[in-house]
């Protein structure tokens, strides 16, 4: 086969940012961007409620379980592992994945109770490395203005400033800082730009990557 008849790739878009910055509003709104141009896109999202490890996470947010720090870890991290090689299978099949929330959640706010960081990224190693992180930057003051706040384990204004200084020490080259405060519309604008170079790169041939790298 030539080097002509191989698919490109599709490109892997996380999302991050504190509870409420706008992840899924933004999410939405890509997804029928990039459908709108005719790019095989899906939206994914951790964590994935869906599945049996999921609905033990889902009980944990809302207060109907109780468990150890770092079980719960584990399990936000074993249910990114349980989705990965459907992820590369997608990615590697032309389909761009917009995902909120990732691996960036998952050790910002594990660190944010009092784990040692390296022991939190450590289950993450191996997972498929975004090709962008879009960083919904937001005060805790402001988002927790947002509407439906506090309803969750960890949406207090005091916790989420932890998460945000931790967030600040994850970002790499692959981070985008978008200003969550502006009206939706401009959020909406400036993630397009960035999203639109990255699937172009992705589409002539830059290589998937892993974490943390
Ligand atoms: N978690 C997650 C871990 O601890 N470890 C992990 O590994 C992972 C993956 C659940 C929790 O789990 C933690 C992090 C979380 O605490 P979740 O299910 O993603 O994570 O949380 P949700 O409650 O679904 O979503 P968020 O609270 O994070 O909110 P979003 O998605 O950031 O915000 P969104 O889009 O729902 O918007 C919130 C409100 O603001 C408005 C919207 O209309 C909405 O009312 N809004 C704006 N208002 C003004 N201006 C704008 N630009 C606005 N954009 C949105
Ligand atoms: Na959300």
């Amino acid at each position: 086969r030539t080097e002509s008849s191989v698919k490109p790739r599709g490109a892997l878009i996380v999302l991050e940012g504190l509870d409420r910055s706008g992840k899924s509003t933004q999410c939405a709104k890509l997804l029928s961007f990039l459908n709108g141009l005719g790019h095989p896109t899906e939206l994914w999202r951790f964590p994935d409620r869906e599945t049996s490890v999921g609905q033990m996470i889902s009980a944990y947010l809302s207060n109907k379980s109780q468990l150890d720090d770092h079980t719960i870890h584990l399990l936000f991290s074993a249910n990114r592992w349980e989705k990965r090689s459907l992820m590369e299978e997608k990615l590697k099949t032309g389909t761009t994945l917009i995902v909120d929330r990732y691996s960036y959640s998952g050790v910002a706010f594990s660190s944010a109770k009092g784990l040692d960081i390296e022991w939190c990224k450590a289950p993450e190693i191996g997972l498929l490395a975004p090709d962008s992180v879009l960083y919904l930057d937001i005060s805790p003051e402001r988002a927790a203005e947002r509407g439906g706040y506090g309803d969750e384990r960890y949406e207090r204004v005091e916790f989420q400033k932890k998460v945000a200084d931790f967030y600040q020490t994850l970002g790499d080259s692959s981070w985008k800082i978008i200003n969550a405060s502006d009206a939706m519309e401009e959020v909406e604008k400036k993630i397009q730009q960035v999203v639109l170079d990255q699937v172009k790169e992705c589409t002539e041939g830059k290589p998937l990557s892993l974490l943390w790298s």
